[in-house]
């Protein structure tokens, strides 16, 4: 297990393939500062590095997930101008979401308590999302005068429909895990003592698994929002084409004529 001393605000750890990123601030439910978003961005660096890895955990330490933008940073002194809030999602929470979304493994978010703000949006930009019974998902930004951002707006009437998206995105009201569940927001609801097993568990399956294969159900997954039927039709064609000729493949069709278990290498 390699397990890096120089962060602060979050934890990393790799080890058999799998990389977990803890965020660690847990007196302030693990809300984002600027430094906390400079260390996530080098453990994302570490893990594009790293050939290795073949899924990327993402938890929290403590009672909270993440509370979103820290807001004491946001705090104004009577005579200064207010920050330019446009600049912090261009700068930190929309490369964050991109290097979700775009990173060539699945994503697994254990979301062990509140996930609010952009921590909420953060979590729900994962691929596979658990949470333990306790925890719970808020559109905090209304209460602020906010919209939701970390691809909010984008993701939330697609994942739970437009009069849904909107009670939670102009209400901020608290939606349990269970619920969330429910609602398809996220894939599963377990008990609180479970969290860490369950997503460990389907951490460990996933770095056996057909990685380059998982990565392009992903993109194909992603693409298809902004994509006619005859378009995405000609991507599948193109990803097929090439997952067609890779190792986990062949791998995969030998194992099953051959009635024995695969061993992928996720190329
Ligand atoms: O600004 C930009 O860069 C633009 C991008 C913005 C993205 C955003 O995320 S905006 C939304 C920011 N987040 C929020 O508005 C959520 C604020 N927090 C809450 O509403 C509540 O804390 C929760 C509903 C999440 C949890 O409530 P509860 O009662 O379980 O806990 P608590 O007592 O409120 O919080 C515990 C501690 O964490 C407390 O500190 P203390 O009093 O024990 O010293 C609280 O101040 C601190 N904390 C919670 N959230 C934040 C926070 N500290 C700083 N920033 C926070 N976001």
């Amino acid at each position: 297990m390699s397990d890096s001393v120089e962060f602060q605000s979050i934890q990393f750890a790799v080890d058999n393939g799998i990389a977990t990123l803890t965020l660690n601030r847990p007196k302030a439910l693990n809300s984002f500062t600027a430094a906390m978003h400079g260390e996530v961005s080098k453990a994302f660096d570490q893990i594009e590095a790293d050939n290795s890895i073949r899924c990327l955990l993402i938890t929290g330490a403590g009672r909270g997930f993440c509370a979103g933008q820290d807001l004491n940073d946001r705090a104004v002194a009577p005579g200064e101008s207010m920050p330019d809030l446009g600049d912090s999602l261009e700068n930190y929470y929309n490369p964050l979401i991109r290097r979700i979304t775009s990173l060539p493994m699945p994503v697994i978010c254990a979301v062990n308590g509140v996930a609010a703000g952009a921590g909420a949006n953060i979590a729900l930009a994962c691929d596979i999302v658990i949470a333990g019974k306790s925890a719970s998902f808020i559109q905090a930004f209304c209460r602020i005068g906010l919209i939701p951002d970390s691809g909010g707006t984008w993701s939330l009437p697609k994942l739970v429909g437009m009069a849904r998206a909107k009670g939670l995105a102009m209400l901020g009201d608290k939606l349990p895990a269970e619920k969330a569940a429910d609602w398809g927001l996220i894939w599963e609801c377990v008990a609180d003592e479970k969290l860490m097993e369950r997503a460990n568990e389907l951490a460990a399956h996933f770095a056996t698994q057909p990685t380059a294969g998982l990565a392009k159900i992903k993109q194909a997954m992603h693409a298809s929002t902004d994509h006619t039927l005859d378009v995405h039709l000609d991507l599948e064609r193109d990803l097929q084409r090439a997952a067609g000729q890779s190792h986990d493949y062949k791998e995969g069709v030998g194992a099953f004529l051959n009635k024995r278990a695969p061993s992928f290498k996720g190329k």
